[in-house]
Order: C-alpha cells, then structure tokens, then sequence
C-alpha cells in the first residue's frame, strides 16, 4: 500500500459539519415522514419489498428486473402495462422495474429546467411518485440520481411517502451535475439522504447501489472492486444504520468471474439484505446490430446468473440485458424479449444444475475476498493516517470523493507493483473492464496504424473530456491521441461546456474531442461551440460516443448530419477524428 500524498485540507475542509452530526439531525426529521406502500407489496402479502425478496430467496423464487427510460410516468406506466398483458400470454412475469431519470432529476427542482435535457424520465408532482408505486403490479426502484444527487433529500423523502422499498444510490456520489459544483453540499445532502433512510430500516426501507454506477466501473482489479463495497458498507450500516443492497453485474463478461464474484459480493453481505438484482452483461455486444449474436450473450449471461442464484439464493432479481442495449434506449418489444429469454433459461438453469463446475469458482471467490479484505483495510488505514476521522461519514465520503477511483485503486490495492499495468499493480483478479480496455486501445491503435506507423500528431493541443459519467470512450480516445505524439488535457468526466472551452483557451487548444452519451449531443455541441466563441477562440470540434438527441415527438435522432451542417465534426472513431483533424490543420496551415 501506498501512503496518501494529499493534504488533509484539501479533503476536508476546516468547517465541515460533524458527520455523525448530520447523521443525527437527519434521522429526526425523517421521523415524521410517513412510508407508503407500494401495490406489489401488498399483492404479495408482504409488510415491505425486502421482506418478500426474503420470502423468494428462502422458497427459491426467482424475480425478473429491468431497466426503463422513457420520458413520462404517463409513457412510462403505459409500456409496463403492456409488458405486464405480455407476460400473461407469453409466460413470464416481470417483478421489477427500475425508472432510469433523467440526470436533471439529480439538481433540486429549481434547477431543473435550467439544464440540458437529457434520456430517461422526469418525475414532476406527487401524482407521478405515487402513481408509480401505484398504478401497476410492477415493483418500482430508484436507482439513478437519488441519494448520491445534489436532490438526495427532496428525491428521497418523495419516495419513501410514495412507497419506493429499494432507494439509490449510494455508489453515485461521485457524479457530477451540470450548473453544481458545491461537492461539500452535495456529500453532506448524500449523508442526509442515507440517514434518512435508515431512520426507515424497521419498516423494511433499504439503501441501494448499484455499484457500476460508481468507482466499481473504473476499478482494474476485482479485490478493490469489493475492498470498496466493503468499505461502502461500513459507511452505510456500520457508522449509519442503513440496510444496505449493493447490485452488480453490467460490466462483467466472463461467466467464472461473474458468478465468483456475486459469490464475494455475498460474503460480505452481513446484514443478509437481498440485493435489488443481478445486471445483465451490457459491455459485451459489438455496435454493429447483430441482434441475434446479442440474444445467445443475453441467454448465457442470464443462464449462469440463474444458476447462482439456485445455488447460492440471495434474493436479487435477475437482469436480462435487451438485444439492443448499445444502440439505444430499447423499445418495449425488446423488453419483452429479454424477459423471455429470461423465463426460458431460467427454466433451463433448473433443469441441468449439474452443468456448473463450482470448484474452480469458489477458488475465485476466495482470492477476490482475500484481496478485497485487504482493500478494505487499506482505505482505513491510509484515511486514517492522514487525519481523516474514520468515523465520521460525511468525512469518510468527501475524502474518497475528492481522490477519485483512479488514486483509490492506485493507492490502496492489493495487487503486487508491476510496472506493466496501467495503474502501477498486477490484479489480484482482472476486472473484464481493464480486460476490455486494453483490447480496445490495441484495436484502435492497430485501425490508427494499419500496417505502418501511427499519424503523426506531435504538437497538437487537444482538450479531451466526457460530458457524462461514461469514461472508457475517452480513456482509449486519450491513450490513442498521446500515443500519436497529441498534448492532450484530458478533464476527466461530467464536465461542463465553460469549463471544456476555460481550458481550451488556457492551453491555447487546435481542438476540443468530447465524449458524450447521454443523448444531447447537438444542444451540448451548440452550447460548447457558443462558449468557445464567446471567449474569441475556435479549435476544432469534434464529438464522439452516442450521438443522438430527442425530437421534439420524443423520437431518439441521429443528430451526426446537424452536427455535421453547423461546423462541429461527429467522429465514430478516434480514426475518423485523426484523418479529419490533420486535414483540417493542413488545410489552416
Ligand atoms: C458502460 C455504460 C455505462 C456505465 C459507465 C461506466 C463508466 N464508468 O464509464 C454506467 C452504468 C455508469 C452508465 C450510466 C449511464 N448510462 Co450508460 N452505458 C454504458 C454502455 C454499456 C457502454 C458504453 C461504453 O463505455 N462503451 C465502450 C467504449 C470504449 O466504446 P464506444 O462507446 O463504442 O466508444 C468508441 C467510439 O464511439 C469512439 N469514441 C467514443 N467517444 C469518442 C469521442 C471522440 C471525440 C471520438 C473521436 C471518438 C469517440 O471511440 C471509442 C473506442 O473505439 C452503453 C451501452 C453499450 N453497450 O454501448 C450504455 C449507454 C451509453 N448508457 C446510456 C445511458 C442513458 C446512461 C445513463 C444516462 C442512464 C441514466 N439515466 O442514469 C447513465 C449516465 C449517468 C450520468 N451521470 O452521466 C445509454 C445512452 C442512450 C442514448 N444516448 O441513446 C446507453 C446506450 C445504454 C442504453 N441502451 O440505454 N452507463
């Protein structure tokens, strides 16, 4: 382990409120608020969500999950409707549904309507918090833009009086929102929202992560990958009081280690609260829309998490990945069909038992809780040695928050120093994202390359950012930029347009490359153009990664040609950004 070469001052502030302060003020005024119940918990016969997961995980139910974005409750309510009619004739049953917001909804409402739209749904009133809980058989989770948000509180009192059982996330507190920059504000708020719900434990209330949300998605090594959620839970239950779920799944390709893992994830599960589900793979499907090769990953991926799931119970519901997860949004016939071959491996998981070789397993299993412990020991230690009141959360959160998953991996690992690995250290156990990584860089620099050398971009400012939380776009779009010879400034993720073209004139950028998902990329590419050119510069533009935006009907658009008429230069490769921006510096030359 390495020592932490930080001021203690630049993590903790001199005049942060005491956390256990905080934690304290929180609960009581939660006292008051009264918790709703929800029409799946009542059609179950249940006092609460978690305790009918405890039903299913002891009688071996298995619960279905999936994710849904679309705009309204109103859009929204009517898709489950159909799905719900579909399951009668099709034969399956969909438990779960999480509402995927908008990231407006993570700003207090004031600040809502000042912000670029973005996918996914807003909630606007009370009608639409109770009517989800309501209107359908379907259980409703929030997992995205609640606890972790600068609206943690408002988010989280909405859905504990509306009936939510399951409340995220606390693995988001990292995300950064566009027009918040106040991080002391938003952990404090994250604290509150946590406390909140653990003044709700004994009404069945649990705080959930997903943990790809957070820090889990950067991590190199699986043992910091649980290090982490160990040291997620210590915060949660341990100095809080919250039961806590942590759900994983989506960044995990290789079935071994997938199922391994879920194996760790449950061994340090204490408190037995049953995970709100099991993610489906959705990093392994190639964008070439080859739908069919995506549902034989879907039904293998599902089939073993199946398999887990009767083997080992744990409550959490199982995540079919839709067919077309990398395109787009999916449409509610892909939903359907992800149910499907849900049901259908399901059925197939029960029948062979005896296809999984569990030995070599569990011999993962132990290696990433041994190394995981040791991650776990690491952060405490390492915080603790610079100052950092380790029982004291809202420390414990600004503090990690402010070293970032990248220092928190190279600092506290558990893995021998190797000088090969991107972040200084061999893996106790891979994680698929750095597996993924690094086939990624090599396919891009083999595309740059071809048969002869790299082109040459030596001298080349760039200014590279993502607008969203997606990283791995840009980290193959760095990486292959400097191995050009580019001076590239890369600013890291979810960040604003002033700040992209601040640091284009500061660097006196040639050009600007941003990555953006999250499906406003003609309104974020007007907006960096007009901040650029207020400042009297005008780099090169270019914007990769999702590029659509909605119609005004609602409709998901390739917005490539408006880009395209308006200056900007959407790229579908680091390749295609190469070609264009040595013609385009020739051409200025
Ligand atoms: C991983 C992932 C996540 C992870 C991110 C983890 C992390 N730390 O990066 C998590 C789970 C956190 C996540 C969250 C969200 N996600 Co997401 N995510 C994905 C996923 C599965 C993979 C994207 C990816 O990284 N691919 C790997 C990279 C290397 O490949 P690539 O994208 O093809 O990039 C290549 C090129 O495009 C190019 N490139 C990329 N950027 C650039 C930039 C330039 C300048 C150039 C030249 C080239 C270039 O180079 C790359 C290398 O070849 C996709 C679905 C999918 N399978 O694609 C959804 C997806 C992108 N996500 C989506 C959404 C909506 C979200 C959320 C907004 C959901 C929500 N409402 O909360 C949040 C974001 C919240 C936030 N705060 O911003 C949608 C976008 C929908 C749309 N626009 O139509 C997708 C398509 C899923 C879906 N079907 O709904 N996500």
């Amino acid at each position: 382990m390495s020592s932490v070469n930080a001021d203690l001052h630049e993590l903790i502030p001199a005049d942060l409120p005491d956390g256990r302060e905080v934690v304290r003020a929180a609960k009581e005024r939660a006292a008051s608020i009264p918790v709703g119940r929800a029409r799946y918990v009542e059609m179950h016969g249940a006092r609460s969500d978690r305790e009918y997961k405890e039903r299913c995980r002891e009688d071996g139910t298995i619960t279905t999950y999936i994710n849904l974005g679309y705009k309204t409750w109103a859009e929204t309510r009517e898709a489950l409707e159909e799905i719900v009619d579909a399951g009668k004739r099709r034969h399956f049953t969909l438990d779960r549904v999480s509402l995927i917001p908008d990231r407006r909804m993570g700003l207090p409402p004031g600040l809502r309507e000042e912000a670029l739209a973005e996918t996914g749904i807003m909630m606007y009133g009370e009608e639409d918090w109770v009517g989800a809980a309501r209107d359908t058989p379907v259980m409703p989770v929030w997992n995205d833009h609640g606890v972790g948000s600068p609206a943690a509180t408002t988010n989280v009192e909405a859905l504990l009086r509306a009936g939510f059982g399951y409340i995220g996330s606390l693995a988001q507190f990292q995300y950064g929102y566009p027009l918040w920059d106040d991080d002391v504000r938003q952990m404090t708020g994250c604290v509150e929202a946590v406390a909140m719900i653990a003044a709700k434990r004994e009404d069945g209330v649990v705080l959930e992560s997903y943990v790809e949300d957070g820090y889990c998605a950067s991590f190199h090594d699986l043992a910091t990958f649980l290090g982490w959620c160990m040291f997620h839970r210590y915060v949660a239950e341990d100095l809080i009081g919250a039961a806590h779920s942590q759900s994983f799944g989506s960044t995990f390709a290789d079935p071994v280690r997938k199922q391994a893992h879920g194996l760790a994830m449950d061994a340090i599960n204490t408190t037995r609260t049953p995970p709100s589900f099991t993610h489906g793979d959705t990093n392994s499907f190639g964008l070439e829309d080859d739908f069919d090769r995506n549902a034989v990953i879907v039904a293998t991926d599902v089939m073993y998490t199946i398999a887990r799931e009767l083997k080992h119970p744990t409550g959490g519901s199982v995540h079919a990945t839709p067919v077309s997860e990398a395109s787009r949004i999916p449409t509610v016939a892909e939903l359907i069909e992800s149910l499907v071959i849900a049901s259908e491996a399901e059925r197939r998981a029960r029948a062979c038992p005896e296809i999984v070789d569990w030995a070599p397993i569990y011999a993962m299993r132990d290696r990433i809780l041994a190394g995981g412990r040791r991650v776990f020991e690491n952060i405490l230690k390492g915080l603790a040695e610079i100052g950092v009141d380790t029982k004291d959360p809202l420390q414990l959160m600004l503090a990690t928050r402010r070293l970032g998953a990248a220092t928190i991996e190279e600092l506290f690992n558990a893995g021998e120093p190797d000088p090969g690995y991107p972040r200084g250290f061999a893996p106790v156990e891979p994680t698929d994202t750095l597996v993924r990584l690094m086939g990624a860089k090599e396919k891009v620099l083999r595309g740059l390359g071809g048969e002869g050398a790299l082109p040459d971009l030596g001298g080349v400012r760039v200014v590279a950012a993502s607008s969203d939380v997606h990283e791995y776009g840009l980290f193959v779009l760095v990486e292959a930029l400097e191995a050009c010879g580019a001076e590239v400034t890369s600013l890291g993720t979810s960040v604003n347009s002033p700040e992209i073209a601040k640091v284009s004139v500061e660097t006196a950028a040639d050009a600007v490359a941003i990555s953006t998902y999250n499906g406003m990329a003609l309104s974020l590419g007007r907006q960096v153009r007009e901040e650029l050119h207020s400042r009297g510069v005008e780099p090169i533009v270019f914007l990769g990664g999702r590029l659509n935006e909605d119609t005004e009907e609602g409709e998901a658009t390739d917005v490539r040609p408006m880009l395209r008429e308006e200056g900007l230069n959407p790229c579908d490769s680091v390749a295609e950004m190469t070609d264009l921006l040595r013609r385009e510096l020739t051409a200025k030359a």
